[in-house]
């Protein structure tokens, strides 16, 4: 019954792939209005309004034959949606819908009374916000049942995250968890989280009833053998996730057919792009995938067909119209600006006050003030000098002090620390790095040292951790290349730069930008630190330019300034019929992303793509008018951070003549000219 149905599907799909396929930030880029869309799409596109169009659709779908309408051309909007309305009600006859499975949840709930069930006095922080309490209080109810009936003893959570739903497992209902997560920071502070609950309300938390390891889960997982290590006794298992993302769902699926101790699947699924297809690229690596086994699709018939849905599909199938209908604030809604008074605000630079308010930071290091405490004291350093050297005012240094300074963050290592007490590492060694060649004091650093420490510091996978603690982040991928090619010892005896420039590749995402490890979000800084290492190794072939020019110039908006991330409006469809917008905290503009996103855009060849008028004119006004300085935005208080990146950003769009402000260098954020005398050769598109 269900194969002509899929079959059907896939036939009448197929010559819409393309478009279903296709990323909106290729719209212009690849002319996907003209490209795409058969002309009766246009045409009714032009001649209506948005709501009419979802309402010919709801009219529809309430009208229609449930008939194919085989022999019937598509030539407007009304046939294709009878066409689509007919798959969505055979597909209908065959899910269990959540009808259903309530009334199913029901007849369980017969079978088990609920007393022994320990609820959670409502007036207690359970240390989770609404929507995830909600969730969870449903699933272990749910989990529970089912363990009751099929006399399940232990419970695998996939991907446990923060254990909210284990804890809630154990402390409501005394149940065995056996917590699987492939991160080893989220287990460890899932277990912190457990005791710290645990003390506040005084509860008793079994924690026998609590295993956890560091796994990553993929198909060869034994999960039979896992269960009987940290439970002996366990003979049947239940397979639970709370947003088990990706392909980690699919191996759930894998599990728990083919093994017969999992007796339930209690699953809730996430991330569908993230999933693997064996027919289609890997979106990250743009490589065909080996990792068949875990991927989509799972089915035979579709394996043997060879069907291929792709990334950019799946993800639009998991956007219900309904829900986009409902909600009046969308994907492109625009980003949450502030409002600036241009005919009252600054709009001259003022250079005097600035040299004075850089100086008196750099003067003495015993005073600095909000902003540059000691822990960060070497990179404070490295904002001053290098904007006073911008403005024409390095002579107001006193560059012995800094010397001093320098030596005293010097480790036996080779590395630096942001101030003497402080341990070293990459961030403040590049800032020390940074000063010294300003100074033309690179004969402080023992570069032998210096480069055997960066050397220890990357990863088996390429990427670089920032000390010996271990953090791992494409911002030190950048610094170890950039702190090599100041000392002039960036090559291949000293780092692996092939497999350092293939993990900053893996950060890349659908959306051309980079984030902080493979899968992490997009992020202006991260992109920054990301386009200027592959500019160092000159490997900017590898970015697609046209994707990250358009995410980087949507970061600019009607004030002129430019935030550092996309709005992502978060949905919570608790109810089917009110939806809430729950507000992640929004970026607003910020001078300091004039410098990220500039700089980035300057790289790849593309900094024309943003209004430099307005730019200049957001961060003039971001000026104060009486210490001196820059701040993140107009009427906050000033800090040499913004002060340099507000330099540096007006340098970038030639605002002012080189006599007033200097050149500065896109990659390394310092005076061209300083990079000139050294010889460096950075690749620019
Ligand atoms: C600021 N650091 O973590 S920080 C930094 N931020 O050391 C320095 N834009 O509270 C100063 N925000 C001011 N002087 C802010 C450097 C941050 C960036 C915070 C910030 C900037 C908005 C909220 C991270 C290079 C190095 C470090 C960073 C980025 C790039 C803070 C907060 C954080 C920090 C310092 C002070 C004022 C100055
Ligand atoms: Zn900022």
């Amino acid at each position: 019954m269900a194969l002509p149905v899929l079959n059907g599907i896939c036939q009448f799909i197929h010559p819409f792939l393309p478009f279903l396929n296709s990323h909106n930030v290729d719209y212009l880029t690849d002319d996907h209005w003209n490209v795409y869309l058969p002309q009766y799409i246009r045409d009714s596109l032009l001649s209506s309004k948005t709501e009419q169009i979802y309402d010919l659709y709801d009219n529809h779908s309430n009208a229609s034959e449930s008939e194919m309408p085989f022999n019937k051309q598509i030539t407007t909007l009304e046939s294709l949606f009878d066409i689509i309305i007919y798959w969505k009600k055979q597909i209908k006859q065959l899910t269990l819908t959540s009808s259903t499975y309530k009334q199913d949840l029901d007849n369980i709930k017969h079978l088990q009374n609920d007393e022994q069930r320990k609820k959670p006095p409502a007036n207690l922080s359970r240390f989770m916000n609404e929507k995830k309490e909600h969730e969870v209080d449903r699933l272990v109810e749910l989990i529970a049942h089912l363990a009751s009936v099929t006399q399940s003893d232990v419970i695998v959570d996939y991907g446990s995250g923060k254990g909210y739903l284990d804890g809630e497992l154990i402390q409501q209902y005394n149940l065995k968890v056996l917590a699987l997560e492939s991160q080893n920071q989220t287990v460890n502070s899932a277990e912190k989280r457990l005791i710290l609950m645990n003390k506040k309300q005084h509860q008793h938390f079994d924690a026998n009833n609590y295993k956890h390891t560091t796994v990553y889960i993929d198909n060869k997982t034994n999960i039979e053998e896992l269960c009987s290590e940290y439970f002996p006794t366990s003979t049947s298992i239940i397979v639970t996730g709370l947003h088990a993302c990706g392909s980690l769902s699919s191996t759930m699926l894998w599990h728990y057919i083919r093994n017969e101790k999992i007796k339930v699947l209690c699953n809730v699924a996430c991330c569908y792009h993230l999933l693997e297809e064996k027919f289609d690229v890997n979106p990250f690596t743009k490589e065909y995938s080996d990792n068949d086994e875990r991927s989509f699709p799972l089915c035979q018939k579709l394996i043997d067909n060879q069907f291929k849905l792709g990334r950019n599909a799946r993800m639009l199938a998991s956007q219900s119209i309904e829900r986009n209908r409902n909600n009046k604030i969308r994907m492109g809604a625009p980003q949450r600006d502030i409002t600036i008074d241009y005919s009252t605000s600054i709009n001259e630079l003022l250079t005097e006050k600035h040299l004075s308010f850089l100086s008196g930071y750099g003067r003495s290091h015993h005073k600095y003030e909000y902003g540059i405490t000691d822990y960060l004291r070497m990179s404070g350093i490295y904002w001053v000098t290098t904007c006073l050297d911008l403005l024409h005012g390095l002579d107001q240094l006193d560059t012995d002090d800094i010397i001093n300074f320098i030596k005293s963050c010097q480790k036996p290592s080779g590395a630096f620390s942001p101030s003497t007490q402080h341990d070293e590492h990459l961030l403040y060694t590049l800032s020390a790095v940074q000063i010294l060649v300003i100074l033309d004091r690179l004969d402080i650093i023992d570069k032998e040292k210096l480069c055997s420490y960066i050397k220890h510091l990357q990863q088996e996978d390429g990427s670089f951790a920032g000390d010996d603690w271990g953090e791992i982040d494409t911002r030190f991928s950048f610094c170890a290349v950039a702190c090599l090619s100041l000392i002039n010892c960036l090559n291949s005896d000293v780092i692996n730069i092939e497999k350092a420039t293939s993990f900053v590749v893996s950060c890349m995402n659908f959306d051309g930008g980079f984030g902080c490890m493979p899968g992490a979000e997009s992020h202006s800084g991260q992109i920054y630190c990301c386009v200027a290492y592959l500019s160092i190794v000159h490997k900017l072939e590898l970015i697609d330019t046209n994707q990250l020019g358009w995410w980087l110039c949507e970061r600019q908006l009607e004030s002129g300034g430019l935030n550092g991330k996309l709005k992502t409006p978060v949905y919570n469809d608790i109810s089917s019929t009110v939806y809430f917008v729950i507000g992640r905290p929004e970026k607003l503009p910020d001078v300091c992303y004039s410098w990220w996103v500039l700089a980035s855009l300057k790289i790849i060849g593309h900094s024309k793509w943003i209004n430099h008028h307005k730019l200049k004119q957001f961060i003039l006004a971001a000026q104060d008018d009486e210490t001196g300085g820059f701040a993140d935005q107009p009427k906050n208080v000033p800090d040499p951070f913004h002060t340099l990146f507000a330099v540096t950003g007006l340098s970038l769009i030639n605002a002012y003549s080189e006599s007033i402000i200097k050149q500065v260098n896109p990659v390394y954020c310092m005076p061209q000219y300083v990079i000139d005398r050294i010889g460096i050769q950075i690749q620019l598109l």
